[in-house]
């Protein structure tokens, strides 16, 4: 008896904190540019807002085996980009990666990125007080169509 109710608030303390957390941060317009027959990877970019500094630390889906977190930098006049573990989140001001220099790649592609369709994406958050939390969101599938500078100097392999 004892046991069972001690477990019970257990796991309604739990819960309310998921949802507490959870409501620290909100993600928007999550996107994956679509694919061309054959391509391997693909682009995605995401705006996330955090009450407090966090930091996105993985993102997963479904269509891939796994999704890299890349920035862009500028080296002697050459775009460059490089993986790195984690993506800094500012206290409350909402960032979109890809203005922020970053982009979401999604590698190995289990079958082409469609336009229409709509992408899974699981995000792995670390707060600041170490805590991690999972969120999902379902990235819209843009055209293939390359209209923007930044993506046509950064075409990946
Ligand atoms: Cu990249």
């Amino acid at each position: 008896m004892q046991k069972s109710s001690l477990w019970l608030v257990a796991i309604a303390a739990s819960l309310l904190s998921v949802s507490v957390y959870a409501g620290e941060v909100q993600v928007d317009a999550a996107t994956v540019r679509a694919t061309a027959p054959g391509q391997q990877t693909a682009m995605g970019d995401l705006s996330i807002t955090s009450k407090q500094i966090a930091l996105l630390v993985g993102v997963s889906t479904p269509v891939a085996q796994r999704v890299e977190l890349h920035l862009m930098s500028h080296d002697n006049g050459m775009m460059k980009m490089r993986e790195v573990q984690e993506i800094p989140l500012p206290a409350g001001r909402m960032m979109n990666l890809k203005q922020e220099g970053y982009h979401l790649m999604l590698v190995n592609l289990q079958e082409p990125i469609r336009e229409g369709a709509s992408v899974p994406l699981t995000l792995t958050i670390r707060l600041a007080n170490k805590k991690t939390i999972k969120l999902e969101t379902n990235a819209t599938v843009k055209p293939l169509i390359v209209i923007d500078s930044t993506e046509h100097n950064h075409m990946h392999p």
